[in-house]
């Protein structure tokens, strides 16, 4: 068998290896962490550590199915955002639990990813002519999200769960608003053509290889990141 190294220009596998390494630690230290987490903050943290843990492994895979193929692994990225996202609801309804939380408005939130991861699937690898239409579908469902976070039901219960948790739903609210706004980006990046006449690259390889470089770098900060502001929490008083 071909023996596969990452050439020093190769930013894509690069950017995965680098994935693979941060979810791993990420997780080794919000795992380790758990035994002194008080009992109220243990399953957030847990949350944190199992977010990053999948990823780890959907990076591990994906950095050699990249090193090997040179492609991009669509597949697994969708399946990898289709596990974890849900799981970043679930730490806003945790953490507004305490204020009254009802099981309906974590139904409402992954719902909501759910279309938006969908529908971005399908827009990037099933009907790719269509990707405008899906990308605008997958926007609406995003900014229903956005909405609930910041002006809906998920900010009202924040305000009256304490300061400590209204502090940082409102970090995890721009996590949202500015960290997952990146992967649009990434989208667009990679249609062929580019999208709303916007051609930012002209080359199909150029361009998958960028959106790739760009969707890595957003799931370092959004997964990582995510999880430190609910470990910050958990060392809190309230
Ligand atoms: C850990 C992974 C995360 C937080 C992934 C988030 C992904 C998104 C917010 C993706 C959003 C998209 C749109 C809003 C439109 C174009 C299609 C997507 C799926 C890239």
């Amino acid at each position: 068998m071909e023996h596969l190294t990452i050439g020093s220009d190769n930013y894509v596998a690069f950017t995965f290896f680098i994935g693979t390494m941060a979810m791993m630690a990420a997780s080794v230290f919000f795992f380790f962490e758990l035994s002194n987490t008080s009992q109220k903050w243990r399953t957030s943290v847990l949350v944190s550590g199992l977010i990053t843990f999948i990823a780890a492994v959907h990076y591990y895979y994906m950095r050699g199915y990249n090193l090997e193929t040179g492609e991009s692994p669509t597949f697994f990225r969708y399946v990898d955002w289709i596990l974890t996202v849900p799981l970043m609801c679930v730490e806003f309804y945790l953490i507004t639990r305490k204020a009254g939380a009802k099981i309906a408005l974590l139904w409402k939130l992954i719902f909501a990813s759910l279309v938006m991861l969908v529908t971005g699937y399908i827009g990037e690898t099933i009907d790719r002519d269509g990707s405008v239409l899906w990308g605008v579908i997958s926007g609406a469902a995003y900014f229903y999200i956005v909405y609930l976070i910041w002006f809906g039901e998920v900010a009202k219960l924040a305000t009256t769960a304490g300061t400590q948790v209204a502090k940082a739903t409102r970090t995890l609210a721009w996590f949202v608003l500015v960290g997952w706004a990146i992967y649009p980006l990434g989208y667009i990046l990679g249609t062929p053509g580019g999208l709303f006449g916007a051609q930012l690259v002209a080359d199909p390889a150029a361009a998958s290889h960028a959106m790739d470089i760009v969707y890595n770098i957003a799931d370092a900060v959004n997964k990582i990141g995510f999880g430190l502001v609910i470990y910050a929490l958990s060392r809190t008083e309230d």
